[in-house]
């Protein structure tokens, strides 16, 4: 399970000038991101806008970055989607272009019976060979993974780990403590990196990440080291930054997208309803480069 250590970029969303998928794009970010030595990317999830494709555009997103790195790192399929039948599809297109692993978050918009999420995420395990990842995200879904659902999942081979991206660094101490030592759990606040790792996280999975991979992969070395002083610093940095691309109007993905632009790497903006970054706000993003590439 080595090959899900690291630093893993949620992959951006990429589109065109006219706001469609763009291939083209999705290859430019996916060798960049593999030229600054990360481990694995996580496609299809919140930072690539999932909620607001369509199952072509999802499949379409799978299919290119595939393209670009099998083989190279550890490609994970967010597969989450409104019903059971598209993750499922999804799920299966994903295994037939060699991804490593799923994941999914719980349904979403009915709130459900727990019964009802065990359901969803053991169907999905149940449509490919593939191994699962939980993805625990309750501030966007409403749903936070309890350890007795946890318990029952662990029963299917498949689930390999969970994805967890609630604030409490307890939650990932207590995912840990409940499942098999070799289970992996990855953190999933960026902001907590350093001390989601400390509390028993494996590795771990971000959106900004792909912003500022330089920064992520230094506080693992530190991490590693065991030189906690040092990472800390970085993580101090690295949380500067996010309250800075978080501080502009549009979304932090818009901010994060022009960002790309000033470095010569166009992958288009946001979708609606996120709005990207207008008017002065603009004139802003330099500085918020400049913290990161110094
Ligand atoms: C994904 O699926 O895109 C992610 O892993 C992103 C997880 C992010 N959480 C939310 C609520 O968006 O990485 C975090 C987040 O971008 C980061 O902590 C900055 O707030």
């Amino acid at each position: 399970l080595d090959k899900y250590k690291g630093i893993i970029p949620a992959f951006y969303a990429c589109y065109d000038e006219s706001g469609e998928i763009s291939p083209e794009r999705i290859k430019l970010l996916a060798n960049h991101l593999y030229e600054k030595g990360v481990q694995g990317l996580y496609v299809g999830g919140s930072s690539g806008e999932c909620i607001y494709q369509n199952l072509e555009e999802r499949k379409a997103t799978l299919k290119y970055v595939s393209e670009s790195l099998k083989g190279k790192l550890t490609l994970i399929a967010h597969v989450g989607a409104p019903s059971t039948k598209e993750s499922v599809e999804l799920a299966k297109y994903a295994e037939e272009l060699g991804y490593d692993a799923l994941s999914a978050i719980p349904p979403i918009y009915f709130k459900l019976p727990e019964s009802s999420i065990e359901k969803y995420w053991t169907e999905i395990m149940d449509s490919t060979e593939l191994p699962f990842i939980i993805y625990n995200i309750p501030q966007t879904t409403g749903y936070n993974l309890s350890i007795n659902l946890l318990t029952k999942l662990l029963k299917n081979d498949k689930l390999i780990g969970v994805k967890n991206s609630s604030m409490p660094v307890m939650d990932i101490e207590r995912f840990k403590a409940a499942a098999p030592e070799e289970f992996i759990v990855f953190n999933g606040p960026d902001e907590q990196y350093v001390s989601g790792r400390l509390i028993g996280a494996d590795s771990g999975i971000g959106g900004t990440y792909g912003v500022m991979p330089e920064l992520f992969l230094k506080a693992e070395e530190f991490v590693v080291a065991g030189n906690f002083s040092e990472a800390r610093k970085i993580q101090r940095d690295i949380n500067d930054i996010i309250i800075a691309l978080c501080s502009l109007n549009g979304s932090m993905y818009s901010t994060i997208k022009e960002i790309y632009k000033l470095r010569g790497i166009n992958i288009g903006s946001v979708r609606g309803p996120l709005e990207p970054v207008s008017g002065e706000d603009l004139g802003k993003i330099e500085i918020i480069k400049n913290m990161i590439d110094v």
